[in-house]
């Protein structure tokens, strides 16, 4: 059996599969604001005092290691036959640690907690987010110092990107040099819990590393005039880089003491979610796209070759199972939802049938926050329907992910907002694609689970027939009426962005 675990903005999740039988055994779930409410959280993060400026506190992801693990113990789930873990985290964010941090690893006691015994090893109580976009002035430094985004972008598959670990590095070491100069190393969330539970400092995976416009695409490897460009000492506080279905070692004693793991289970390393979850799709081949409808709404696909974004919005990610991917990334993905759906005091259900009954004449600028894809200014939105808001979503992701290519046969979709049939109609529709729904909602946690898998011995074209199949009667067709009032909106949408978006849009954001 593998575990997968899913570190994500607003939650940790496991899940478990035995790849022997090709199923799915056991999958549970710690909410940060509901189960860990002492963090103070809406959403699983906090705001900074500076406008744009978005944390979450790496003690919180620690404490819900151990409430997750207690809870599958609990649940009976069979940890004692888990033969290898991975695990997918929330991309960009960046966690400070001190030199302790190695020997604080090595002497673990599982009679004591994970927080009480590793609460001296950061440099920096909080971790700023990928929802943080505070980093413009830092941006513009570091593409001025290289030469501009264009060298950014061919070196790192993404412009100078204010959510990315080079820009809150820059900004860190510029606001608290002491404290930058007492960090000794920087990971991701995703290789400081793989960390934890190999019990020792692990490498960065090509698939995460590619999110911090500090790696070398072509090269694999750290890029030093961007390292340089970040901050001084930079590249000596990186852990090494390498391929992402690779097993660190065994798992830390603490987890087998504590937990009932076996001494021998194998660590592989993590990824970011969006490389997770294109393995949780079933797409590591090129072909197919995804629109994961999570906290953020992403549209993502598998290439052989880097292949950019000439409008500097769009990114290029390490695939964990080999070669790359491309991504887009819709910040007011579900928050604009949540926001709309609290604004109007709807219920989910309520929301759905508005959509159902509700048209949009004329498209709006869905940002209740500051938008990423485009660099845009948070709108003021009173009394819209949810139907306006859904259609410019959509229309806003068709615009601004022309560059990834031919649309494909078919669009897959996942996260918590895919289970809305009508906003499923709604991509199908604006796309003129059919569009199909996998059985997981968790396609992280179950591409971590099935990277542990292969990095285990299993052929993952085999584990992705057995995990990714479409829902059965969840194939969703594009209604061919639509086709005319979704190219009018499409126009009307390209018109309202040339008004509010300075063009052509600058690859900052
Ligand atoms: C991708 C991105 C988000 C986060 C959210 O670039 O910023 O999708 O990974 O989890």
């Amino acid at each position: 059996m593998y575990l997968g675990l899913d570190c994500s903005t607003q939650s940790l999740s496991a899940l478990i599969i035995d790849a022997a039988e090709g199923i799915l055994v056991h999958e549970a779930s710690v909410n940060f604001e509901a189960d860990l409410p002492h963090y103070h959280t809406r959403h699983g993060f906090v705001r900074g005092t500076e406008p744009d400026e978005f944390f979450s506190n790496p003690l919180m992801w620690l404490e819900a290691l151990d409430l997750l693990l207690e809870k599958l113990v609990s649940e009976g789930a069979p940890l004692a036959q888990v033969k290898a873990i991975s695990g997918s985290g929330q991309q960009h964010a960046t966690v400070y640690l001190n030199k302790h941090f190695h020997q604080a690893l090595q002497s673990l006691d599982s009679k004591g907690s994970l927080v009480d015994q590793l609460d001296g090893i950061f440099t920096r109580p909080v971790s700023p987010i990928w929802l943080d976009s505070s980093t413009v002035a830092d941006c513009h430094e570091i593409a001025e110092a290289i030469g501009g985004h264009e060298v950014a972008i061919k070196k790192t598959g993404s412009s100078v990107t204010p959510r990315f670990s080079a820009a809150q590095i820059h900004k860190h070491a510029r606001q608290f040099p002491k404290h930058w100069h007492a960090t000794d190393c920087v990971h991701l969330v995703s290789s400081f819990l793989a960390s934890i539970l190999s019990g020792r400092s692990v490498s960065i995976d090509y698939g995460d590393g590619a999110g911090m416009n500090l790696m070398n695409l072509s090269g694999l490897c750290w890029d030093g005039q961007m390292a340089k460009a970040t901050a001084a000492g930079t590249i000596d506080r990186l852990p090494d880089l390498c391929s992402t279905a690779k097993v660190t070692g065994a798992i830390a004693p603490y987890f087998s003491q504590k937990y009932g793991f076996q001494k021998s289970v194998k660590c592989a390393h993590w990824s970011g979610d969006n490389p997770c979850s294109l393995v949780g799709m079933g797409v590591v081949r090129p072909g197919t796209w995804v629109i994961s409808l999570g906290t953020s709404f992403t549209l993502f696909s598998a290439l052989e070759q880097p292949h950019t974004d000439p409008a500097g919005y769009g990114h290029v990610f390490g695939n964990p199972i080999g070669g790359y991917m491309a991504l887009s990334c819709f910040k007011n993905g579900a928050l604009a939802c949540v926001a709309l759906k609290d604004q109007l005091a709807l219920s989910w259900d309520a929301f759905e049938q508005l959509l159902s009954e509700g048209s949009c004449e004329a498209p709006i600028l869905p940002y209740f926050e500051t938008e990423i894809t485009p660099a845009a200014a948070a709108v003021s939105h009173q009394d819209i329907h949810p139907r306006e808001l859904i259609d410019s979503q959509f229309l806003a992701m068709r615009h601004h992910t022309a560059w990834h290519g031919e649309l494909p046969e078919t669009i897959l979709v996942t996260g918590g907002i895919s289970r809305s049939d009508q906003v499923c109609q709604t991509i199908a529709n604006i796309f003129q694609r059919p569009v199909q729904r996998l059985s997981t909602s968790s396609s992280a946690a179950l591409g971590a689970a099935m990277i542990a898998a292969h990095a285990d011995g299993h052929d993952i074209d085999l584990l992705s027939e057995l995990y990714c199949q479409p829902e059965k009667g969840s194939t969703i067709e594009p209604d061919p009426n639509s086709f005319e009032h979704y190219s009018k909106l499409k126009t009307a949408y390209t018109k309202l962005l040339s008004k509010h978006v300075t063009s052509p849009p600058k690859p900052t954001n």
